[in-house]
């Protein structure tokens, strides 16, 4: 028995050694399988592939406000109106899906086309159709619909009455989010209710890159995210109540965020990386996601130190009030994370008599010039950064089951996209060993996106497909990219197992 023993001890200690010990240094690649079970898949948005922006009785929304302003803020002019034209194509991305093996496939409903006015006294059947031939056909195929409700296309009558900043349009909706439920919730198991908020929130209702284009930092913006916040809970609340036992699916949320590392090892570095991501992430996932609930409590001092330095009465951060901070406590049965890039996160002080998100923070942020950039400029590549992400995740939110709904790579749309493989490879890489070394609960991974789209205040600049779509050409044909192959084959493989020896 003993040398039976041994041998195994040895072999685990190998194993160990091996897998966690510093021999593995931070950039290197390690081979192996993600668990089994782990789900892969690929995600759009309905404004950036359906175009179709007025057929069918489908409603106005505030992107197609916006795009067809006389300065409409997008930086080639263009608009979204017939984008991949996936509203007749829809075939052609499913195939593309099924090519490439996925098991789910990640895309939003366009509320303004099941509701053209928001509310819910007119529904477009033309809209309800599209949506189930979508879902059949995933069906059909062997792929799974993971539907996102509001992918911040808000439509344009609810922006007349304020949009986020009414607290109206919480329960409205909820109205919208029950006939989701009630029209495709027999097939559709898996439910995100927002995506990004903190885009919305910012880009939208704070700087204005965004629709609707509301300038406002370090105040509308942080109105916009409470009624947002506010909303999911009523949505989380209307499946768990009404759908959940009878449907049996799941409802999440999905939040963009970064990594922020320090830029020193300076104390203060290190609290301003840390109060930064409480800033980014924490704002929306501590309120849902964390044992007490509510804002992050290092966020609530900030801004209402601020806002009392700048003479405001109270702070300009909204209170939910102890009835909405346990509403919406727990109201999420996973994670969804967004995540493309990192940053170096520093102290600093913003002179001035202005409010401003950032300023609230004492943070300034910059891209570390020895970091590989892309199409998009904000996006640096950074493939470490990913792992110490969810590691933060999963330990400030207990081990939560997560999601990665978001990850990619901008380019000009080459076809031999070997940056943009490279890229799929070092996250994924990445991820795996947050799974396989450092025990984080992750079940599955989205690459985004499964074709070139509207890359919002970009236009067409910035591709981001799996596919490539010629814009140029009324039919919009789609073409495998060479990151596509590489993607099928990590999917085909779980992973990335050792080649064998010989
Ligand atoms: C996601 O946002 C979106 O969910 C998706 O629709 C989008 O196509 C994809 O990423 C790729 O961008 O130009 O300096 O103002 C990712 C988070 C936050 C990244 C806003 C771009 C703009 C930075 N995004 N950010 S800037």
């Amino acid at each position: 028995m003993t040398p039976t023993v041994s041998k195994w001890c040895l072999a685990l200690v190998l194993l160990v050694a091996g897998r966690c010990g510093p021999t593995l240094a931070q950039d290197d690649f390690l081979y192996g399988t993600f668990p089994d079970g782990f789900i892969w898949g690929a995600a759009t948005a309905a404004y950036q592939i359906e175009g179709a922006w007025n057929e069918n009785g489908k409603g106005e929304n505030i992107w197609d406000f916006m795009t067809h302003a006389y300065d409409g803020g997008i930086s080639d002019n263009s608009t979204g109106d017939i984008a991949a034209d996936s509203y007749n194509k829809y075939l052609d991305d499913v195939a593309a899906l099924k090519e490439t093996g996925v098991n789910f496939y990640r895309f939003s409903i366009s509320w303004s086309r099941i509701l053209p006015t928001g509310r819910i006294d007119q529904i477009n059947q033309d809209g309800i159709n599209y949506y189930n031939n979508v879902i059949n056909a995933l069906l059909d195929n062997g792929i799974t619909p993971l539907v996102t409700l509001y992918h911040w296309d808000l439509p344009q009558p609810l922006q007349e009455i304020g949009g986020w900043l009414n607290e109206e349009v919480v329960d409205i909706f909820g109205d919208y989010a029950n006939l989701a439920f009630s029209s495709f919730g027999d097939r559709v198991k898996s439910w995100i209710t927002f995506n990004e908020p903190w885009v919305q929130s910012v880009l939208g209702y704070g700087y204005g890159g965004n629709a609707p284009r509301i300038v406002g930092s370090g105040q509308t913006d942080y109105i916009a995210a409470h009624n947002q916040i506010k909303s999911h809970a009523r949505a989380w609340h209307i499946y768990d109540d009404n759908y959940r036992a009878t449907q049996n699916g799941e409802i999440g949320i999905t939040l963009d965020s970064g990594w922020s590392e320090p830029k020193t090892q300076s104390a203060a570095d290190i609290e301003a990386a840390e109060r930064n991501m409480q800033f980014k992430l924490g704002w929306f996932a501590h309120p849902i996601f964390s044992v007490d609930g509510d804002y992050p409590p290092v966020m609530k001092e900030y801004v209402a130190r601020h806002s009392a330095e700048e003479g405001f009465p109270v702070s300009r951060l909204p209170e939910f009030g102890q009835t909405w901070v346990d509403y919406i406590k727990g109201t999420s049965d996973f994670f969804g994370l967004n995540h493309y890039t990192s940053a170096l996160a520093e102290y600093s002080v913003w002179e001035g008599n202005w409010t401003s998100y950032d300023k609230d923070q004492d943070v300034s942020t910059s891209a570390d010039p020895s970091w590989p950039s892309s199409a998009a400029p904000w996006l640096k590549v950074v493939p470490w950064g990913f792992r110490k992400l969810v590691n933060w995740i999963n330990n400030e939110y207990n081990g939560v089951r997560l999601l990665v709904t978001e990850n990619g790579y901008a380019d000009l749309g080459e076809i031999n996209d070997v940056d943009r493989a490279n890229y799929y490879t070092s996250y994924i890489n990445e991820l795996m060993k947050a799974i396989n070394l450092d025990g984080c609960n992750i079940y599955g991974y989205t690459a985004w996106s499964i074709i070139d789209n509207f890359e919002w205040a970009a236009g067409y600049s910035q591709k981001f497909g799996l596919y490539s779509v010629d814009f140029n050409d009324p039919a919009r044909p789609r073409s495998r990219k060479y990151s596509a192959q590489v993607y099928a084959q990590i999917i085909a493989d779980n992973g990335f197992p050792a080649p064998a020896e010989n």
